[in-house]
């Protein structure tokens, strides 16, 4: 799956079962037309296609890695063993332990190998599609006024809450 343009951003993920969290990464970039392409690759089902995505992400265009994995979740890892692209990793909650192994697999990268780790689940697969986002802003005056345009949209929906 892509958007349209050469993708910026590749979000992959470890099962088929992760997209129920790792859409809201896809739908951020969609809303803020972040160009990017989504699809599964795993860290120990298909090492070998996991490592070539990595390998060649850079030549094909892509300027961030967002991966999402659960469980033992080395998928964020393998690909920042492979890129020095930035990799934001997002803990999947989709084991018996509810996703803090995941959390902590991710977020407990040895030095010398950094992985960007948000939070666990859609919140984290959200906010990895706005720092995918922001990074690329850097440097797109359009996005960033996206960016911010988003982010005053967020602070209206707050300030118009009437309670019941
Ligand atoms: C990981 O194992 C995936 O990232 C997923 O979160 C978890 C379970 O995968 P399935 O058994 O649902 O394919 O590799």
């Amino acid at each position: 799956m892509a958007s349209s343009g050469m993708p910026l951003v590749g979000v992959i993920m470890g099962s088929k079962s992760d997209w129920e969290y790792m859409a809201a990464a896809a739908e951020i970039m969609d809303e803020l037309q972040v160009p990017h392409e989504s699809r599964v690759l795993s860290a120990h089902r298909t090492p070998e296609q996991t490592f070539e995505y990595a390998a060649t992400a850079s030549a094909r265009g892509l300027k961030i890695i967002i991966a999402g994995a659960g469980g033992a979740a080395h998928l964020a890892g393998v690909m920042a063993a492979k890129t020095i692209l930035p990799v934001i990793g997002v803990p999947m909650p989709s084991t018996t332990l509810n996703g803090l192994d995941s959390l902590l697999s991710i977020v407990q990268m040895p030095k010398g190998v950094p992985v960007a780790t948000m939070a666990m689940g859609k919140a984290g697969a959200a906010n990895a599609g706005l720092f995918a986002a922001a990074i690329i802003a850097l440097s797109d005056d359009s996005l960033a006024e996206r960016l911010l345009q988003w982010r005053a949209a967020r602070a209206r929906e707050v300030l118009e809450l009437k309670l019941p």
